[in-house]
């Protein structure tokens, strides 16, 4: 079973639709083998987004995925990289189809919900960065 992250943003963490999000991927045919809440520092998530460190946004980035809790799923299923980037949507939720996640929960580019592993920024590696091999099933 492929293996692939999905973060819910402070954005929606705080307005109690976590559980929203839990339900559509698991209909969608997702089993959720790790969740995990947590605030990350400004540090970890500058750690996290380093493939944008020449980025413009950057400091924003960090100063709202930093704003608040996040949840961190590791979600399985056959093609689950591909799967869930169509599920998430484009970028920016208002160029995003209708009935993604990033369409309904998200506002703008940066308050867009919801983070998908990239299948060019390593999926398993952002697995790991959130889960120790303990914490998630195989
Ligand atoms: P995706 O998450 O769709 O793979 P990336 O990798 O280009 O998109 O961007 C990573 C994250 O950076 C996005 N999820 C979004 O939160 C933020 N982001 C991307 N582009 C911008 C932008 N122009 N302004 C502010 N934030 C952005």
């Amino acid at each position: 079973m492929e293996k692939t992250l999905l973060l819910i943003k402070p954005n929606v963490v705080t307005r109690s639709k976590t559980g929203e999000i839990l339900a559509c991927v698991e209909k969608e045919g997702f089993v959720i083998l790790g969740l995990k809440h947590l605030l990350l520092s400004p540090q970890e998530a500058r750690l996290f987004y380093h493939m944008h460190q020449n980025k413009s946004f950057l400091s924003e980035l960090v100063e709202f995925i930093t704003s608040g809790p996040i949840v961190a799923c590791c979600l399985g299923r056959e093609n689950a990289v591909y799967h869930l980037r169509e599920m998430a949507g484009a970028t920016d939720p208002r160029k995003a189809k209708s009935g993604t996640l990033r369409a309904i929960y998200g506002t703008d580019v940066q308050r867009n919900g919801v983070h998908a592993s990239n299948p060019d920024e390593n999926p398993l590696l952002e697995v790991h960065f959130f889960f120790s091999t303990h914490e998630f099933l195989s």
